[in-house]
């Protein structure tokens, strides 16, 4: 099939206001080609998420099909929560590891972009779902393109100077996990600065980069700082903002870490598999660290 006829049956029907958008006429067991990847990424960009329902896929797949969209993060930053032979793959999961709860099952609790505590903040993540609960196992999406274009001038220009304080300590859950290789994940990712604001690489669309995992402003007490972080997360959170995505098995989710953060829901029964694989685009670098 020639690349125009195979580009010309992708089409996206938005999901929400605010950013979300289906995308149909894309099997994501065959490896996209050039073209493809170029009028996904720009549906991607253009919606900041972007979905791919009823798809049936083999971790392998998924590996195939994300790294057509780049360089596949290894995820050294938290060894302990990737795939058993595949590194590329994060598992998201309430699957019992080893005979024991496993280390990834409160994930993403609480609002943030990934991999934000490090000095290689994630470009895209792509999760896919292979088991969900029959009811809940949700997750919230915010755009922070608009949040940053919806605050006043004068604050956007307060916080163009800002830089934000990342502690992986503030990963909702994390004292929960197993104290060793929570130890392990903080001297691997010790505090790190970013600017507040960044100008996403490709579509140059600037966004506010600030979550719920952000300490303080550097040059900034942290009670000094707190007030204006809970401001800008509350602002970047409220509903209009906001696409929230109800999972069905075969999704394959694929966020904007540069103009969105997330947060996964624990309105589901516990008991219940949910069971997840994410494939981590590597972003551009940015920030440094805090001694
Ligand atoms: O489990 C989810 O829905 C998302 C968890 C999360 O934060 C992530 O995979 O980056
Ligand atoms: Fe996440």
């Amino acid at each position: 099939m020639s690349d125009d006829r195979r580009n010309s049956q992708i089409a996206a029907t938005p999901l929400g206001y605010a950013l979300g958008a289906r995308i149909d006429g894309v099997d994501i067991r065959t490896r996209p080609d050039a073209a493809t990847v170029a009028a996904i990424e720009a549906l991607w960009h253009e919606h900041h998420l972007i979905v791919f329902r009823g798809q049936r896929v083999e971790p392998n797949g998924i590996l195939n099909f994300a790294s057509a969209f780049g360089p596949l993060d290894d995820h050294a930053s938290t060894p302990a929560y990737r795939h058993p032979e595949i590194p590329e793959l994060l598992q998201v999961t309430n699957r019992e590891q080893n005979g024991k709860p496993s280390e990834t099952r409160n994930t993403g609790r609480n609002w943030h972009s990934d991999y934000s505590y490090t000095s290689r903040p994630a470009g895209g993540s792509m999760l896919y779902c292979d088991t969900r609960p029959p009811v809940g196992g949700d997750t919230m999406f915010a755009n922070m393109a608009r949040a940053y274009e919806t605050l006043s001038p004068k604050l956007r220009s307060i916080v163009d100077d800002l830089e934000a304080v990342y502690d992986i300590s503030l990963t909702a859950g994390i004292g929960d996990r197993d104290p060793a290789k929570t130890a392990e994940v903080k001297r691997l990712n010790p505090p790190i600065a970013h600017p507040a604001v960044r100008t996403h690489a490709k579509s140059g669309r600037r966004a506010l980069y600030v979550s719920e995992r952000v300490s303080y402003f550097a040059g900034m007490t942290v009670r000094e700082s707190r007030p204006l972080i809970d401001f800008l997360c509350q602002h970047a959170t409220q509903p209009e903002n906001v696409y929230r995505h109800q999972w069905q098995e075969g999704d394959l989710v694929c966020w904007d870490n540069r103009t969105t953060m997330h947060m996964a829901l624990a309105d589901f029964d516990q008991s219940e598999p949910r069971h997840m694989l994410r494939a981590t685009l590597i972003g551009e670098p940015s920030g440094y660290v805090i001694s």
